[in-house]
């Protein structure tokens, strides 16, 4: 074929390969034969570091962050973000995970707002504060998980004289790559409560109201006091720790297991409790390690209770009670638990199996590899 066969006509390009390279760059070209390696290496890589945060070192920079910053509308939130050093400085805990330390000082409220990002909040320490979700206000107690799912109003309040800290897990550097992140300001400082623990009563007992047209229930303004049961995220609000202890305790008692896990999930159709976050506990009792694995996707864990160590390719990171460490993308991990442990596990393993990405492979004593890839 001759140029001028091409519509419309254009010139010859007769330079040299490094002119070549120069006159693509010049026109916004990439060549993929030189990136091909760095875009797909032959082994897997993750920038996210495995990484942990102290509690005894977090805590008193949390708390004067609480009397040097005000939460009233503009800051909104005080949060300290665990920004994993592997990121080059942005603020995110994983590439997809976003997971943060919110401090609420005694009798302060954090306006209402709504976003596109899912969120979730497991209380770490404090109480008498609850977090208003549509209009539904969710109890906060230590080890409870609150959902807070996209573009649902959300405000948080706390009536006791203690400040409270908790965990706050979000998808949103994946919403944000995604360029789908929304964000909304409540007309006033927080929205009125229309029930308290309704999502809990309505959906906490295995047995759920008829729902004649699902999520006909709510169009998205405060006030409606129910998330819907036929959206994407679970219309149960608050799991209370109370649940989840005496679940993990039965399963314990009655498989004679030393570790046990359970999937916070959607009532209304088993899957994930929001769909871009998996959200489990684990158990381990004394002396109990899970088996090393390697899983694509991160996750961040918060240890509830206990004390023990994880080793992470092949680095051990101690730790004890309220410390926060994540794992990255493919990194062979196992637990060991030095006494009895709760670990609460934030993922975006939700986003990996509806693609068809997940894969996970367990790993032996010697760590050789016998690769189990998981089909949905
Ligand atoms: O509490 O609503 O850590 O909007 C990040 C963004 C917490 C919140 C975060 C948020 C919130
Ligand atoms: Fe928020």
């Amino acid at each position: 074929m001759t140029d001028q066969a091409l519509s419309p006509p254009v010139d010859a390009v007769e330079v040299s390969y490094e002119e070549l390279c120069g006159a693509l760059a010049a026109k916004n070209l990439s060549p993929l034969w030189k990136v091909n390696r760095e875009l797909m290496p032959l082994e897997h890589r993750s920038s996210t570091l495995p990484w942990l945060w102290r509690w005894r070192s977090l805590l008193p920079m949390a708390r004067r962050c609480g009397e040097l910053i005000t939460i009233d509308r503009g800051g909104d939130r005080r949060v300290l973000a665990l920004a994993n050093p592997g990121l080059q400085g942005r603020p995110y805990t994983s590439t997809t995970l976003w997971g943060a330390i919110q401090y609420l000082g005694p009798h302060e409220s954090a306006p209402a707002h709504r976003h596109t990002p899912n969120a979730i909040r497991f209380v770490i320490e404090g109480e008498g504060v609850w977090t208003t979700v549509n209009g539904d206000a969710c109890d906060m107690l230590p080890g409870d998980l609150i959902l807070t799912p996209s573009w649902h109003w959300h405000d948080h309040n706390n009536s006791a004289d203690r400040p409270m800290l908790w965990f706050d897990g979000l998808d949103l550097p994946l919403v944000g790559v995604l360029e789908a992140v929304f964000f909304e300001l409540y007309p006033d400082e927080t929205q009125p409560v229309v029930s308290r623990n309704l999502s809990e009563l309505l959906y906490g007992k295995g047995i759920a109201p008829h729902e004649p047209r699902p999520g006909s229930v709510r169009d998205g303004s405060a006030g409606t006091a129910r998330a819907p049961a036929g959206g994407l995220a679970s219309p149960l609000l608050r799991y209370p720790y109370t649940t989840t202890d005496a679940q993990l305790e039965a399963m314990l008692a009655g498989t004679r297991s030393d570790v046990a896990t359970v999937h916070f999930v959607n009532p209304a159709n088993g899957r994930s409790a929001l769909p871009t976050l998996g959200l489990s506990m684990v158990r381990l009792l004394a002396g109990a390690a899970t088996a090393p694995v390697r899983r694509a996707g991160s996750s961040i864990v918060v240890v509830f209770r206990g004390s023990g160590y994880t080793v992470m390719n092949g680095t051990r990171f101690d730790w004890g009670e309220k410390d926060i460490f994540v794992v990255p993308s493919w990194v062979a991990a196992e637990h060991h638990a030095l006494e009895r442990s709760d670990l609460f596990v934030t993922s975006d393993r939700p986003v990996l199996e509806a693609l068809g990405l997940y894969r996970e492979e367990m790993l032996d004593e010697e760590q050789s590899v016998s690769a189990r890839f998981v089909p949905l």
